[in-house]
């Protein structure tokens, strides 16, 4: 009870906490811990809560690589495999576009059919027809694949993905970072070094991007606070990461099983220690496609800041139980926030306030 009472003062000093003051966290009463990160929340941001108005776009679904939690991946349990051609992505770009999208955030499968080119070749389609929206694309894993694939370096994909339009990269593929975990989960992927190597080297040319953490599978509380230590640790160096994004497991037609599936209290603690150990990253993300929006909206109150956007049409968490598919109405979205008590503001991809509603 002391070594929590002095935990709980450390915190509200702002005193950087380690390993060991991360697990402690979560003996912190649900309660305790919220406020903590509450307070931390409304002196940067008081009661606004940030979402974009954005369209995922995942142009195919062949994947190269056998990820124990992916339910989107055709090469196993999903046997309706596609590939969209460069028109059908922007045609599906410009629709999202006219009806007010702001970023295209634009994730894909590893497919061994489609080269480097393939991807640098749709980005182009995009830019030359709509010079001003965002491009949010390319994880690491798939930045990884790439050079696994065809032979280039890291350095020579992002030059190329700089060159043909892309603005930032988005935090896919983090999974967890524990190497014992990671191989469990996905091996043969990025790894977890190379994962954080890739986003140095983005942030070294200016660029800014962001970090995802799945939880809520096989992973320990230590594992969690170690993945996010490594990204405090990175951000220290580049100060590059927008946002963190803890997202959900989701637990449908996959084959992750054995699950230590969490409670929306566990959840909710997952959002708060980031915002207090996260000191250096601004953002902290609640994805409703994966918290519920029910539980996002209450997130705001556990140190959450964002609830992403409206997404309009999904496929990777969607395939694997998640009920967004179909993305959220804005107006939906803007009235939910507002009637938790929070201020909507639409903000760009890069977290400047567009309007405050
Ligand atoms: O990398 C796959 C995850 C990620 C499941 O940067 C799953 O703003 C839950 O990275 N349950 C892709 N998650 C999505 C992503 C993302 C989402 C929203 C915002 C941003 C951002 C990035 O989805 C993958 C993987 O970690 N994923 N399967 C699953 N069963």
């Amino acid at each position: 009870m002391g070594l929590l009472m002095d935990l709980k003062t450390r915190v509200e000093k702002k005193e950087r906490l380690d390993q060991a003051d991360g697990e402690a966290l979560y003996e912190l009463d649900l309660y305790t811990l919220g406020t903590l990160a509450d307070e931390i929340r409304q002196k940067r941001y008081g009661k606004k809560s940030y979402f974009n108005i954005n369209r995922h776009i995942n142009p195919t679904n062949v994947c190269a690589d056998i990820c124990k939690f992916c339910a989107y991946s055709a090469t196993r349990k999903n046997p309706d495999q596609y590939t969209l051609t460069h028109e059908q992505i922007l045609d599906i770009a410009t629709r999202s576009i006219e009806n007010g999208a702001k970023e295209l955030h634009i994730v894909s499968a590893h497919n061994p059919k489609d080269g480097v080119e393939w991807y640098m070749g749709a980005f182009r389609k995009i830019r030359a027809r709509h010079p001003y929206v965002h491009i949010k694309s390319m994880t690491a894993a798939e930045v990884d694949f790439l050079t696994r694939e065809y032979g280039h370096s890291y350095d020579e994909v992002l030059d190329m993905m700089i060159e043909n339009g892309v603005d930032s990269m988005p935090g896919g593929g983090a999974e967890i970072f524990d190497e014992k975990v990671r191989k469990y989960l996905c091996k043969g992927k990025v790894t977890s070094e190379q994962w954080l190597d890739i986003h140095e080297k983005w942030h070294n040319r200016g660029k800014e991007s962001n970090a995802t953490m799945l939880f809520g599978h096989v992973e320990t509380r230590a594992h969690r606070i170690d993945h996010m230590l490594r990204l405090r640790d990175l951000q220290d160096r580049t100060g590059g990461f927008n946002a963190f994004i803890p997202l959900v497991y989701q637990k449908e037609n996959n084959y992750l099983k054995n699950c230590n599936f969490p409670s929306g209290q566990e959840v909710l603690k997952t959002y708060a220690i980031a915002r207090i150990l996260l000191d250096n990253i601004p953002n902290i993300k609640a994805y409703w496609a994966t918290s519920t929006i029910n539980l996002a909206l209450i997130a705001q109150e556990f140190g959450a800041n964002d609830l992403d956007g409206t997404i309009e049409k999904e496929a990777i968490q969607s395939a694997a139980g998640a009920k967004s598919a179909n993305g959220m109405d804005l107006d939906d979205f803007i009235a939910l926030i507002k009637n938790s008590g929070f201020t909507p503001v639409e903000r760009d991809s890069l977290y400047n306030e567009l309007r405050v509603y």
